[in-house]
């Protein structure tokens, strides 16, 4: 199954940009984490997919403006992993 990024319009309706926001959609999706990977305010996408021929984990980092770029090669380690967990450095203040 092929990931689908939707938008939500803020009055219940939500819309396929998939393509608009640059994520390239890769048969075997099976989890998506979103967390600021780099600390710069905008929440970055990890893409989970089925282990085997469906394709590789896909880390994606939020470009600020509506659209995402592939950094796998920079950042995250080559998985067939089905799941990731993010954690926070140790000196990170959570707000309540
Ligand atoms: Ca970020």
């Amino acid at each position: 199954m092929a990931c689908i990024f939707f938008h939500n319009d803020g009055a219940g309706k939500f819309s396929d940009v998939t393509k608009a926001v640059n994520i390239r959609s890769e048969k075997g999706c099976v989890g998506v984490t979103f967390a600021d990977y780099d600390h710069d305010g905008d929440l970055d996408l990890y893409i989970s997919n089925k282990p085997g021929d469906a394709g590789r984990n896909v880390m994606w980092r939020n470009n600020g403006n509506s659209t995402f770029t592939d950094v796998s090669a920079e950042t995250a380690p080559r998985t067939e992993a089905l799941a990731l967990a993010w954690s926070l450095p140790i000196s990170t203040t959570i707000a309540a």
